[in-house]
């Protein structure tokens, strides 16, 4: 212990999922809290956390490059957002007073709006104006505490309009702070010009492939597995396609219609299924069996209207399954960057506690982007991604809503965020948009 970049003192409460690994049903529970904490970072990493009083004295002697206070605030993991539509091009307020007359999601797509709309806006961005609107939403979530993010492609929906988006999510995370996990999604809707012949767009995006796993430009495929979109068996092609060439499954399963999908991610292995708020006691079982993690976006169900939520407390409590939570950020159905929005849904409306929110926030959320042994809870040797909430402690999140209360983020041992402000200019990985 001869020398220290960075000591963190003054954290009122440490709160950290109690172990580095996933974390099913009730271990979603155990959260380690530590009272008068201190957390000690040297190269990135975490050396050192626990009491105040106990690393003061381990570190005796040693040098310590920075010191900063937390002031007695709320400290945890760094928040991780394992499933967003983050690079797009356009909004869609204008479908707004239709959404709110009635008319349904799938309607409106079905319509040629919807997820088209956001094609249409996305084909007509350039790469350079894409990331420049996804590093202002970056931004966002970071002043949300949000350190690392999944950002998904399904808005080009041509080989050469997904690459763009693609490229425009590995130069993000190459650039932008926030670490940015890429997932490929040409299988996000069927494009106009392929309107009735589904089957030809999915020859299409499994032809897109090869290319998208050569250039490394993801990490995952995805499929939007629902009734007037893909099939099961549209998606278990695509999806074992995208295995075969190293490409790992997730997909949007049951969200709407009960189809299949659950039980399709567990067929096909996949790291995660989103949504599953109709998913089928079998298919639960499914998800359980093939040690797929359920990933509940409970912000989409609230914007879009429903009054039918993920039964969370049934994953947890009877299929001993390791829920993450996440946005779902997306220009259509969830237009936010807030975690801090979806801690309280998951709160108000999966009936999840605060122990097992900050659990599927953080640890849960990272593996669901295969990032578990990396981040996603505060244990010596993971990366010192921090969040730092105006909050004496963890049930005061969901509890105060409405308001951002992150104070500070750390990312890799550099404070990006202090006292509400962003101070990352000088510490980001390089060239910033302007
Ligand atoms: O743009 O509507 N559900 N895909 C599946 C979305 C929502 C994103 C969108
Ligand atoms: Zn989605």
């Amino acid at each position: 212990m001869e020398q220290m970049d960075l000591l963190l003192t003054g954290i009122g409460c440490l709160a950290t999922p109690a172990g580095d690994v996933l974390r099913s049903g009730k271990e979603m529970q155990e959260i380690q809290e530590i009272k008068d904490a201190a957390i000690a970072i040297q190269g990135g990493r975490i050396a050192l956390f626990g009491a105040e009083a106990d690393v003061r004295n381990k570190l005796k002697g040693a040098a310590i490059t920075e010191t900063l206070d937390a002031g007695g605030r709320l400290v945890t993991p760094g928040l991780i957002d394992p499933h967003t539509h983050l690079v797009h091009g356009g909004s869609r307020e204008h479908e707004l007073a239709l959404k709110r007359s009635g008319v349904p999601y799938l309607t409106i797509l079905a319509q040629g709006g919807g997820i088209l709309s956001t094609v249409q806006a996305t084909r007509a961005s350039s790469e350079q104006a894409l990331y420049e609107k996804a590093y202002r939403s970056l931004d966002t979530m970071l002043m949300q505490g949000v350190t690392t993010v999944e950002a998904k492609s399904g808005y080009g929906l041509s080989l050469e309009e997904e690459l763009k988006q693609l490229r425009a999510a590995k130069r993000l995370n190459e650039t932008h702070p926030v670490d940015v996990v890429s997932t490929f999604m040409g299988a996000h809707a069927v494009p106009s010009e392929y309107k009735g012949r589904t089957d030809a767009y999915v020859d299409l995006v499994c032809a897109m492939l090869p290319e998208v796993a050569q250039e490394g430009l993801a990490e995952f495929c995805d499929v939007f597995c629902e009734q007037g979109v893909f099939t099961v068996a549209q998606s278990r092609r695509i999806l074992l396609e995208g295995r075969r060439l190293g490409l790992m499954p997730k997909i949007h399963a049951d969200e709407i219609e009960p189809l299949g999908g659950a039980e399709l991610a567990g067929e096909v292995g996949a790291i995660s299924a989103e949504h599953l708020l109709a998913a089928s006691d079998e298919g639960l079982r499914q998800l359980a069996k093939g040690g797929v993690i359920p990933v509940l976006l409970p912000g989409t169900s609230f914007n879009l209207g429903m009054n039918k939520h993920a039964r969370a407390r049934e994953m947890i409590d009877t299929y001993n399954l390791p829920v993450a939570l996440s946005t779902d950020y997306n220009p259509g159905s969830c237009p936010t960057e807030s975690m801090q929005l979806i801690i309280m849904l998951a709160s108000l409306n999966l009936k999840m506690t605060p122990e097992e929110i900050l659990t599927a926030c953080t640890i849960n959320a990272a593996n669901a982007i295969g990032r578990g042994r990396q981040i996603g809870s505060i244990e010596i040797g993971k990366r010192a991604d921090l969040s730092l909430f105006d909050a004496p402690n963890l049930a005061y999140l969901p509890y105060h809503f409405g308001i951002n209360h992150t104070f500070g983020v750390i990312k890799n041992g550099q404070p990006l965020v202090w006292d509400r402000q962003m101070i990352y200019a000088q510490a980001g990985k390089g060239e910033s948009v302007s």
